[in-house]
């Protein structure tokens, strides 16, 4: 009977932008996230252009973690972290992105995170590009839409990769690379790429342009990586929402087929070192005419990753809509599964989907995996006393959990670790809010800024305490 490796990296995840604040404290630069404002269910984070008075920008303080790590880290490690997944600013290092010199302010502060890791025995797992891009590349470049980000890239990765070759092993290169899939979301669009399309522009052409570029950034960095210390381990960073038919009908499995194709390709040329034939007949079928090169296409072949990390959280279904051609488009082509319940933002809750995905991936690429994001966002009280009884997260991940230990105990899928998302609450990504919680570590911070910034231990700091302690063996209250 298989189980899990005895080295199984527990941890959590984070990403700087989402939980350091200090936006601007010893020369960082303004990133992406610094100019998007706060959200909620129902309406989407604004993009103001560059940081204006008079708007509401969570990421400026998050929960400042630039100050408080050390007790937060402590936290972890009383949890049993053996693993911490979180991101480098790319703007504390490069504040603009197009420097020579790196800022050595931004780069002793990750030193001085790392060692407190190392002090628990804690190992970072370290994503390199997690929605934080300098955003002096957008407004001088373009965005991903410009090959010499991909140089701009590199001498980052390269930097941080001599840095902390001795204190890093594990790492990641562009965070959920594919949710970009969806052409038509702004938020995906700069998010991940740091791109503004105008009207007279196809997102999806422009698309398919810049994640070529990221690709190929993602590979060289690979090679950069190897060099440096052989013994890195570089992934890629999959966001893994498994697209379903709706039913057994042949043309609603054939379109789902075609949702999975456009939602993961993205891991193909990251595992394969190539693009998949139909993307390439695609995009010929369209006329793109993309800035491809033989040069490109060699890099991607000698800078295929280690591994996949990968977030899970739910999953999507889809059916076919009747059109001549076969294409998914995500912002108009899922439908609601009925055999699954919604979280309050409309995630779709499917553990099983989690032992699909695990055994897709497997299949697909035979490589070992890393569940890098997992969890449920949720409206925490806080009780009288203080406690946070937040039994729904406790079922959430345990039921996750079970459907991890069969893919690994009964279907073989070889896998590394897993640190579920916001171990310790902090801003949303998608809202920009602070109500939608994933932590077992409560932070006293609200929607509107207030708040004194406490750390509390919720009831499920303990249960995963427990899960840590037993190697997953034990899972109930
Ligand atoms: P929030 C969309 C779909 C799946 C994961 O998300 C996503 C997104 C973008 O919102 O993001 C990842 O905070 C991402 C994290 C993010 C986390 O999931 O919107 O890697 O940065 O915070 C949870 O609830």
């Amino acid at each position: 009977m298989g189980q899990l490796r005895k080295n199984f990296l527990w941890g959590g995840a984070v990403a700087a932008h989402q939980l350091e604040g200090a936006w601007q404290a010893d020369g960082k630069g303004v990133s992406v996230s610094d100019v998007m404002t706060a959200g909620d269910v129902d309406h989407q984070r604004g993009i103001t252009d560059g940081v204006l008075p008079g708007y509401n920008y969570p990421n400026h303080e998050g929960i400042d973690f630039y100050h408080r790590y050390a007790a937060d880290i402590k936290l972890f490690a009383e949890m049993g972290f053996k693993s911490f997944r979180t991101s480098i600013a790319w703007t504390r290092i490069f504040p603009n992105g197009d420097e020579t010199e790196p800022n050595e302010a931004g780069l002793q502060f990750y030193d001085d995170l790392f060692d407190e890791c190392l002090k628990y025995d804690i190992q970072p797992v370290v994503t390199l590009s997690h929605f934080e891009m300098p955003y002096h590349l957008v407004t001088e470049y373009g965005g991903w839409r410009n090959r010499q980000v991909i140089g701009f890239f590199t001498h980052f990765a390269e930097t941080v990769f001599k840095r902390y070759q001795h204190k890093v092993k594990y790492w990641m290169t562009f965070n959920e690379i594919n949710n970009q899939a969806n052409y038509h979301s702004q938020f995906s669009l700069f998010t991940n790429s740091g791109l503004k399309i105008t009207a007279d522009e196809n997102p999806e052409k422009v698309m398919y342009q810049a994640a070529h570029y990221e690709l190929v950034a993602s590979a060289q960095a690979v090679k950069i990586g190897k060099q440096i210390n052989p013994d890195f381990e570089i992934g890629c960073m999959i966001a893994m929402c498994p697209i379903y038919p709706l039913t057994a009908k042949p043309e609603d499995v054939l379109k789902a087929e075609r949702a999975m194709q456009t939602r993961y390709w993205f891991a193909d040329v990251h595992c394969h070192g190539r693009y998949p034939e139909w993307l390439l007949q695609y995009q010929t079928n369209q006329n793109y005419n993309l800035d491809i090169t033989d040069a490109d296409l060699a890099d991607l072949a000698a800078g295929t990753v280690d591994y996949i990390g990968f977030s899970y959280y739910m999953s999507f279904a889809t059916k076919d809509n009747g059109a001549a051609e076969l294409h998914y488009d995500e912002e108009h082509d899922l439908v609601p599964n009925p055999y699954v319940e919604a979280s309050e933002w409309g995630w779709q809750i499917d553990p099983v989907g989690l032992r699909y995905a695990m055994n897709w991936f497997n299949d697909h690429y035979h490589l070992p995996e890393f569940i890098v994001e997992n969890g449920f966002g949720a409206v925490d009280q806080v009780e009288a006393d203080g406690s946070i009884h937040d039994s729904y997260r406790v079922d959430y991940l345990r039921k996750h959990l079970v459907q991890m230990k069969k893919a690994v105990i009964e279907d073989g899928v070889d896998l590394m670790g897993y640190t579920p998302w916001g171990c310790i609450d902090l801003v949303s990504a998608g809202t920009g809010q602070m109500s939608k919680r994933y932590g077992f570590i409560y932070v006293d911070k609200q929607d509107d800024g207030s708040g004194t910034l406490a750390r509390s231990k919720k009831d499920s700091f303990y249960w995963y305490q427990k899960v840590i302690k037993t190697n997953g063996q034990d899972l109930t209250d």
